[in-house]
């Protein structure tokens, strides 16, 4: 079994920051798709590209219809890809939704998301993780900042960073009901993280993440680096984003849900090996291990 050099170590004895060694947007300057070139260099520069109206009304209702019916089906409740809230007990989120539901399968292969990801990614590209994220009203809480590509790195063996997620906002995100946080420019330092992953780690970071979250000292040197970027938008928008961007988002005690739908496509070029940093794989449900392109 040939081993895979370890580019980013995390969950040691100590916290480390290590220089990005991957490229951000991977496609060669020109790559046809549907990002311009402009947009790609703010890509590599950020970490995120937006998009104010990436589908229409009309189809954010029908993914939005979707989106309640898998949450009022007693069987997804009970499915261990449920996630509840800790307080509430109300979904938290769905994962793996675009094999549990055909119409959230089609989004992942419509070609104003996947070809996206082929443009940034600069290859084909296989689902690593989908989820809605429904954060109700009233209490839903948040995600505390991380980094995504530590926890697919080190718990998925991810080994580079090329990774892209989309955001994709089926309610209103406002600046008031948890809405997503990104430090522009944090994905070209990799933080890796102290603290050894606990056995069946997912349990509990699903909910609220402990092991792979950044120092206060880290947060606050990153925050003052590069600030922190708020992302609202209307039902429709969409937020692309790279996988080692340090993000996060607050708790949702308004009435109004934010409920968004991410989509994670890594490269065929990138495929999970072993675990960098956990005693075990995690459920193929949160990391894919089967690798057959979006066609
Ligand atoms: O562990 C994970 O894969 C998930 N956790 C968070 C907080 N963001 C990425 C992903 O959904
Ligand atoms: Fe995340």
């Amino acid at each position: 079994m040939t081993t895979v050099t370890d580019l980013y170590p995390s969950r040691g004895a100590t916290e480390v920051s290590i220089p990005r060694r991957d490229p951000v947007a991977w496609g060669a300057p020109g790559t046809p798709g549907p990002f311009s070139a402009t947009s790609l260099q703010a890509y590599e520069r950020d970490g995120f590209l937006t998009l104010d109206e990436l589908l229409t009304e009309d189809e954010v209702a029908v993914y939005r219809k979707e989106l309640q019916r898998l949450v009022t089906d007693p069987e997804i409740r009970a499915d261990e890809r449920s996630v509840l809230e800790p307080q509430s007990r109300e979904i938290r989120s769905v994962f793996e939704v675009h094999r549990i539901s055909e119409v959230f399968a089609g989004l992942v292969r419509d070609e104003r998301v996947v070809g996206r990801a082929r443009q940034i990614l600069g290859s084909d590209v296989y689902v690593h993780q989908s989820r809605i994220n429904v954060k109700p009203g009233f209490g839903a809480g948040g995600f505390y900042w991380h980094s995504d590509f530590e926890t697919w790195h080190a718990e998925d063996g991810l080994p580079a960073m090329r990774t892209v997620s989309v955001s994709i906002a089926l309610t209103e995100n406002h600046d008031t009901n948890g809405s997503l946080m990104i430090m522009p420019g944090s994905h070209r330092t990799f933080l890796g993280c102290a603290g050894a992953t606990p056995k069946d780690n997912y349990k509990k970071s699903l909910q609220m993440q402990d092991a792979g979250t950044p120092s206060h000292e880290a947060l606050t040197a990153m925050a003052d680096r590069y600030g922190i970027k708020l992302f609202t938008g209307g039902a429709g928008s969409a937020t692309w984003f790279d996988c080692n961007c340090m993000h996060g988002s607050g708790d949702n005690i308004t009435p109004f849900p934010r409920s968004n739908v991410f989509i994670v496509f890594n490269s065929v070029e990138n495929t999970a090996v072993e675990p960098f940093a956990a005693p075990v794989r995690r459920p193929e449900f949160i990391g894919a291990r089967d690798f057959t392109p979006v066609r």
